[in-house]
């Protein structure tokens, strides 16, 4: 450590936190502490182990200090994220890249190195002053395995730490053993200066910026977790682009079990999905296994494609969670356990409400945009607070939940059946396709993503955007270059995952979603019979659809439902003229976007627009399955 850091840490640690620094013998994480322990000036520094000691000290810690609530069941707590703190800020979050290097960096958001650091140093300066700075180590997928990522933590919020808690490994023992000492990343967050709610007060100072190059963020002034939580989506940015370089991809992805229960097998699957597009919902249907619901790193160990959950938690969208749609996680959500609800409605009860939830809620309480909401109350803009936010959320430990896969902590991962891209999309596609093989899977169902906006993100909801691969805002490193490391992945793999686009958010002619929210169990029961060669498909110009029989026989078998034919055929029809306008769109947005785009994928397009449109002469816009032969 620099000569200057031991005093200034020294004054600051109590003498057990010290030397917890010091036993690391990691000169460069002790630099990091010291640097910003300098800069940022907290009155006094928490370093904490693997113990359930220090977890419980900075639990208590965010009740003292008010960034949590009690509720009335045991474990639970409230936080609230200021009202204009409600998603991730896409405007304020930069990659910090030097000059020579911007204009290779295409539309995504950076800002010139020296620049973004000097701004950071501005805003940073004396940000923790009156408050105590906690060091936390963890480690990304399982500890001391070959997807283990080690993460360095400094920040001034004892929420921000009590989610990482929850949310993921953790890694003081790691950081003892792990080989290249120099190898972690690094995380700073300040959420500022709070106001009497404990919310951030200094909304307009928020930045959070990407040091690619040396794996760092920096992150200040805000709370909400998309924001804050170093190791989720900001870890995520500094993943891909370290991926990039070492041959493995960094997926925005759960990884799930299905179970088949008759061959006495579970394959796994891996879906990218949109925020607020049935992501967690999929990952978590009744009878299946889960093993992580947002992101997945994939690795070729031995010529096996292998996928491992980053997470051991999970921070869900709580909005709709009912008894009836999401039984596994309304349950969880029901218990005593240690919990943190945010930007939901406290009700007069003190226990958490929201949207959505499928029992009468309370007319009254605090919600995220402040205490005393009534029923009807609107915000500064004269738009009604709903309440609870749409974005609000529950972050809970994976243990806690029945359908955990056994699998879940594998060192080695697990192994890859297939893939599922998901979008929301009212009018184009059918409600389960699988590709003609692993490159038009990634050019035809994960290029060509889209979805339109929810309350995930700040800005207006309901606009239709390209989501290529569900990742496009954590992508560090040119599109082009990801889509080219995407096709060429599979390069030595032995048995390649299949890849199937899902559409959960059809509409009727009435203008209602197709099915009810269960059937996905059905689409993803069809998929596994495929990924185990069972099933026959038949051919669209796009790829391959269910028959008609093996589907009513999935919905006997798992709901005992019927599925008549005119819904299958309004399901499963191909819209020529929509499918020739996606393209079209995608296109437009990567030629505008993506420079540096491999042609394979234009072409790719342009032969599937010209199958289409022979097919529309053949067969007219509409072609019902079946129909269409090549
Ligand atoms: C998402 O929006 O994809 C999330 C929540 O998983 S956030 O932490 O905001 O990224
Ligand atoms: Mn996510």
């Amino acid at each position: 450590m620099k000569e200057e850091y031991f005093a200034l840490l020294k004054g600051k640690m109590d003498e057990k936190g010290y030397q917890k620094l010091l036993a690391l013998e990691n000169q460069k994480l002790c630099d990091f502490v010291g640097e910003y322990v300098e800069l940022c000036d907290p009155d006094t520094v928490y370093m904490c182990d693997d113990s359930d000691e220090d977890a419980e000290a900075i639990r208590l810690r965010a009740l003292e200090v008010g960034e949590e609530k009690k509720l009335a069941k045991e474990g639970q707590t409230i936080h609230y994220d200021g009202y204009g703190d409600q998603g991730r800020d896409k405007e304020n979050t930069k990659f910090m890249v030097a000059k020579e290097n911007l204009a290779r960096m295409g539309n995504l958001n950076c800002v010139e190195y020296e620049e973004g650091l000097a701004e950071i140093k501005r805003v940073a300066k004396g940000i923790m002053r009156g408050k105590t700075a906690i060091v936390k180590l963890f480690c990304e997928c399982p500890t001391m395995s070959p997807f283990s990522i080690a993460c360095a933590q400094i920040t001034d919020s004892c929420y921000v730490s009590h989610s990482e808690d929850i949310l993921y490994r953790r890694g003081y023992e790691h950081f003892m053993n792990m080989e290249d000492k120099d190898d972690f990343f690094r995380f700073l967050h300040s959420a500022g200066q709070l106001d009497e709610r404990g919310c951030t007060a200094n909304l307009k100072e928020r930045r959070i910026y990407q040091d690619i190059e040396n794996m760092t963020v920096y992150s200040l002034n805000n709370q909400y977790a998309g924001n804050s939580v170093g190791l989720k989506k900001l870890s995520m940015r500094l993943a891909i682009k370290k991926s990039s370089g070492e041959g493995w991809l960094c997926e925005h992805m759960f990884i799930m079990g299905c179970q088949n229960h008759e061959k006495g097998r579970t394959t796994y699957f891996c879906g990218a999905y949109p925020s607020a597009c049935g992501k967690t919902a999929t990952a978590m249907l009744p009878g299946e296994t889960l093993v992580g619901d947002d992101i997945a790193y994939f690795k070729n160990l031995g010529g096996e494609f292998r996928a491992a959950n980053v997470e051991r938690g999970i921070f869900g969208i709580i909005k709709d969670v009912n008894a009836k749609d999401d039984p596994v996680i309304f349950d969880t959500l029901m218990q005593e356990k240690e919990m943190i609800f945010s930007n939901v409605l406290t009700g007069p009860d003190d226990n958490p409400y929201w949207q959505g939830m499928g029992i009468e809620t309370p007319k009254e309480g605090a919600n995220h945009s402040g205490p005393g909401w009534t029923e009807g109350k609107k915000d500064a803009k004269g738009n009604v607070i709903p309440l609870s936010h749409g974005n609000s959320r529950y972050t809970i430990r994976m243990e806690y939940l029945e359908n955990l896969d056994p699998a879940w902590d594998d060192k080695q991962g697990v192994l890859a059946g297939a893939i599922i891209y998901g979008g929301r999309d009212s009018d184009t596609s059918v409600l389960v396709e699988e590709s003609l093989d692993w490159q038009d899977g990634i050019i035809m169902k994960a290029c060509t993503l889209e979805s339109e906006t929810t309350a995930a993100t700040l800005g207006k909801e309901g606009v239709r955007v390209p989501q290529p691969m569900a990742n496009l805002d954590f992508i560090s490193y040119p599109l082009g270059e990801y889509v080219q490391n995407n096709i060429d992945f599979v390069k030595g793999i032995k048995q390649v995952p299949r890849i199937f686009a899902m559409n959960y958010f059809l509409k009727d002619e009435n203008g209602d979603f197709c099915t009810h929210k269960l059937a996905k169990k059905i689409w993803l029961h069809w998929a596994e019979r495929r990924v185990n060669g069972e099933l026959e498909a038949l051919r669209t110009p796009t790829g391959l659809i269910p028959k008609h029989e093996d589907l009513k026989r999935l919905f006997k078998e798992i709901f005992d439902e019927d599925y008549p034919e005119g819904d299958y055929r309004y399901q499963f029809t191909f819209r020529c003229d929509a499918w020739l306008a996606k393209l079209e769109r995608s296109t437009a947005y990567y030629r505008k976007n993506v420079p540096d785009c491999p042609e394979i994928v234009y072409k790719t397009w342009e032969q599937a627009a010209e199958r289409i449109k022979a097919a529309r002469d053949k067969y007219g816009p509409l072609i019902p399955p079946g129909k269409y032969e090549e």
